[in-house]
């Protein structure tokens, strides 16, 4: 994005938390864009794999936009591949997906350029909601919500779900919790 299209968050605004209106704004944005890809890091967790459904649940609810949830690396633990299979998320393996047919790319619980997620360096990412401190420039990035005090990105998306009023179904209560 431009500098003339900045978002209602940058990392000036560290820490930054979003409101309900910024968030609003964040959903206003995303609609009509294009598809819309969800990066977790490198052998996701369940921590990124909440966050990226919930990311997604709440895309879908306010745009009608169903977004693609990629990673890196391998579903390895056998919990983690037990929740992704009971409570069937659908992720595919980034390396299987054309990243051209992607207008928004939004990273959770990872960041660009940080080693731990497979997405290409070089290419732009719009949202980035992390726990983790920031190690590389993200001023280019539309919207970053990190928030180091917090133990788990989930709990970021949760409160834009709450903010937004979005009805939390069971599978993703489970996701998350
Ligand atoms: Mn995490």
């Amino acid at each position: 994005m431009s500098a003339a299209d900045t978002g209602p968050a940058t990392q000036s605004r560290s820490p930054f938390t979003a409101d309900n209106d910024s968030v609003a704004a964040l959903i206003e944005w995303t609609r009509g864009r294009g598809r819309v890809l969800i990066v977790t890091h490198d052998n996701p967790d369940p921590d990124s794999i909440a966050a990226a459904v919930a990311l997604r649940h709440l895309l879908l609810v306010k745009t009608g936009q169903d977004a693609v949830i990629a990673y890196g690396g391998i579903i390895g633990r056998g919990e983690n591949r037990s929740m992704v299979e009971l409570l069937e998320i659908r992720m595919v393996p980034i390396c299987e997906l054309d990243i051209d047919q992607f207008a928004v790319v939004c990273m959770v619980d990872t960041q660009p350029n940080t080693g731990n997620n497979s997405f290409p360096g070089e290419r732009p990412v719009h949202l980035v909601i992390d726990h983790h401190a920031p190690k590389t420039d993200l001023s280019a990035v539309y919207w970053v919500d990190i928030r180091t005090q917090y133990g788990a990105s989930a709990t970021i998306l949760y409160e834009y779900l709450c903010l937004q009023q979005v009805s939390i179904n069971t599978r993703l209560a489970t996701s998350l919790f």
